[in-house]
């Protein structure tokens, strides 16, 4: 008698008979080992693998509480939105997302490709590491994804099955609170603030009325603006690298909602990559290299996005209306609008809500946090409150430039 028939959290020992009895790819239980090696908020990833044969998996198991807090009560279907999705984006972007071996209703599992041989950009780019062809894969995943799932493309009744398909409200509701409420909340119990920026927090985020105005407006086009099926967490933690391939990973925030969310995500995580070598690595040439590549990465991202969105635009487009002269350019300057304020509003959450990134709280000399993300703070003020002002890649750099900047004169 199988003793997955009813759904229980699995330990290291549990997964080894597991992947045996789901999988036909692993001939003997003996030669395989298995290890948990979960680090994210939300679930348990082991790792199954056959030394002598050189074969491999990822098993997710999906628990119905955070792993970051029992607090946070979640429907294990995020598993199932995961597989769904790696297995859509597999079709729309082959060789960008893992292959999916299995989904598992029962105990709540994804059997996924082992990416043992890549390794999570944020800790890549924490170490210095330069991917050449990040921007290209990155803009190449996100401008098929997003728009390829749009109205714009997709057959209005048969996206609306996809916008059911991928309600996800406890994922959402995250969102809603993580990103786009508690860092704007004074008495916030989940807010840590960094002591040497309390004050300056408290005076120009908390009390700063016109900002909050501005991400209230935000929060309801999150919630109401069903765009496109978005990744919905694309920070640089669910990036996997080598330098000659990039996969994206864990869909499980996935639903539909506005594309900017997705992009200014990414442009966010890479802007704390920079303030990360900013303040770690000291002046000379590999200082201004790296910097240099990551400026340039960011840059990229939104032109070569604009780029390719547009070619895809005319290839794909199928709404009569949409095929209207000028119709895209406005398009995606929307899009590009929404961008900056997710910039703002990913950068701002970060560094004064409960989910963190290492690449801020790992630097350890204080005067040199409390810059890192003052440069951060101040520059997503700016995203948000005049997010129409950023149209191109080197209008988000220069924002970004300008404040640290101002900030080293003061
Ligand atoms: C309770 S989950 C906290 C954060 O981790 C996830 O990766 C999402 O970014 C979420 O906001
Ligand atoms: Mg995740």
């Amino acid at each position: 008698m199988s003793k997955f028939t009813k759904y229980f959290l699995m330990e290291s020992s549990d997964v080894i008979p597991y992947v045996m009895e789901k999988l036909s790819m692993f001939e003997d239980a003996q030669r395989l080992q298995c290890k948990e090696i979960g680090d994210g908020n939300l679930n348990y990833v082991f790792r199954v693998w056959d030394e002598e044969k050189g074969t491999s998996v990822i098993v997710k198991q999906a628990g119905d509480t955070a792993r970051i807090s029992d607090e946070f009560k979640l429907s294990t279907n995020r598993i199932r939105i995961e597989s769904d999705v790696l297995q859509l984006e597999g079709k729309l972007v082959p060789r960008l997302v893992p292959d999916v071996y299995l989904y598992d209703d029962v105990m709540n599992c994804c059997v996924m490709e082992d990416l043992s041989d890549h390794t999570i950009l944020r800790t890549a780019l924490m170490n210095h590491q330069i991917f050449p062809k990040l921007a290209d894969d990155l803009t190449t995943f996100m401008a098929n994804t997003l728009l390829l799932t749009s109205d714009v493309v997709m057959n209005h009744k048969e996206k609306k099955e996809l916008v059911k398909n991928y309600i996800n409200p406890e994922l959402c509701e995250i969102t809603e609170d993580l990103v786009y409420s508690e860092p704007f909340t004074d008495h916030n119990k989940r807010n840590e603030l960094f002591p040497l920026n309390e004050g300056w927090i408290r005076e120009h985020i908390y009390s700063d009325d016109e900002l909050r105005m501005e991400v209230a407006k935000l929060k309801f086009a999150f919630m109401t603006n069903a765009q496109a099926l978005l990744h919905g967490d694309l920070h640089t933690g669910s990036v996997f690298v080598r330098k000659d391939s990039t996969k994206i990973i864990d869909p499980e925030f996935a639903f539909y909602g506005p594309m900017g969310y997705d992009i200014g995500n990414v442009v966010a995580n890479l802007i704390f990559a920079w303030a990360n070598a900013d303040a770690t690595i000291g002046s000379g040439v590999e200082k201004d290299t790296y910097m240099n590549w990551l400026e340039c990465t960011i840059t990229d991202i939104i032109d070569l996005f604009s780029v390719k969105f547009l070619e895809a635009w005319n290839v794909h487009v199928t709404d009569s209306m949409a095929k209207e002269e000028g119709f895209d350019r406005w398009y995606l300057q929307s899009v590009l609008e929404d961008t900056a304020a997710v910039t703002g509003l990913e950068l701002i959450r970060r560094i004064v809500g409960l989910a963190k990134v290492k690449d801020i709280t790992s630097i350890v000399d204080e005067e040199a946090r409390a810059r890192a993300e003052r440069i951060c703070l101040q520059a997503a003020k700016l995203f948000i409150l005049q997010a129409s002002t950023h149209k191109t890649g080197n209008d988000f750099l220069q924002t970004l430039k300008t404040q640290a900047l101002s900030f080293s004169t003061k």
